[in-house]
């Protein structure tokens, strides 16, 4: 396990997560956010029908094509890095924590950051569409496809030297066709490279192509399964050609007690066998956490997620 992903930067590992006993409860979960999404929207006449006879991707995708309201904030697992509001919809429930902290999941990231395993904050719910029926309005990294990045350009410089470690999942099959990573293998064995802020197909940050050196290849994984990567390997998404949704969750691990580089957001502690009672154990103490970097933060201006200028040279 350790050599390939030494060697190449990512890895994917198959049936880390029982479909039914692990993943239903999550689908289910969000089934209900959507229930409740689409009967406020229909009552306040944003959507003339709830469509509650579809299933759960067909459900979203019909009423994303008749509104074009912005929807990936509700089912998000972090706040947004720009302006945050009282009200600002974050999705922190049961079923993802008990996912955050999944025993198999943890022994993997043991095995990467060590027997301390801090959960880190920079993590994200992905529901999207197919691409070519997202407005221009709604576009962003949670709903189309993001650029090329490393996951050490999104963090602030305090993580520099954190062995952070990605966990990306898929909640439907991830394909080629609906939009899986693709990776540039052996891209962690170089630095972090210039991300220019703004010139990602989302919005987002993305590296300029001149800066990455070898071929991409995509990276399918099967619901179940998990894609690990390294915090300086080059990846993006592909776009989302099919016709239904492309769902995925991601998650960073390190070791307890290191900068996040994101210190504005709460990780907590998953796993402490030195200090068991550190652990955060029940779903709503880490809602709570949230909640309240809500509240803070709703009251300032958003601070300084990357380092990034937009005038960097690399950008020109
Ligand atoms: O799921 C996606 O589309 C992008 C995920 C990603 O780039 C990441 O987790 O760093």
């Amino acid at each position: 396990m350790m050599a390939k992903f030494n060697d190449e930067g990512y890895l994917v590992v198959e049936n880390v997560f029982d479909v039914d006993a692990d993943l239903q409860p999550v689908v289910e979960d969000y089934a209900a956010t959507l229930d409740a999404l689409a009967e406020q929207w229909h009552s306040e006449g944003k959507i003339s029908d709830t469509y509650r006879n579809l299933p759960f991707g067909q459900r979203l995708t019909r009423i994303i094509a008749e509104s074009g309201l912005n929807w990936g904030q509700h089912f998000d697992i972090s706040l947004p890095q720009g302006q945050v509001y009282p009200d600002t919809p974050i999705h922190l429930t049961e079923s993802v924590f008990n996912l955050l902290r999944h025993e198999r999941l943890l022994d993997i990231a043991e095995h990467f950051v060590g027997p301390e395993v801090y959960s880190n904050p920079i993590q994200h719910t992905r529901i999207k569409p197919p691409e070519h029926m997202v407005p221009d309005s709604a576009k962003n990294g949670l709903v189309v496809r993001v650029g090329w990045h490393q996951d050490l350009g999104v963090a602030t410089e305090a993580q520099n030297e954190v062995p952070v470690l990605t966990v990306w999942m898929p909640i439907t099959d991830a394909t080629v066709e609906n939009g899986c990573l693709a990776v540039v293998p052996g891209s962690h064995k170089g630095d972090l490279v210039t991300h220019c802020p703004g010139s990602g197909p989302d919005g987002g940050l993305q590296i300029p192509s001149k800066l990455i050196a070898r071929k991409p290849v995509p990276v399918p994984v099967k619901r179940g399964g998990v894609l690990l990567m390294h915090r300086l390997t080059m990846h993006a998404s592909l776009a989302n050609k099919s016709k239904d949704i492309r769902w995925s969750f991601d998650l960073r691990y390190q070791p307890t007690g290191q900068p996040t580089g994101r210190p504005a957001f709460p990780g907590f502690v998953a796993r402490s066998p030195s200090n068991p009672a550190s652990e955060i154990t029940d779903w709503r103490d880490w809602a709570q956490l949230w909640y309240d970097a809500r509240a803070q933060l709703s009251h300032n201006v958003p601070p300084q997620f990357n380092r990034w200028a937009k005038d960097a040279v690399a950008c020109a």
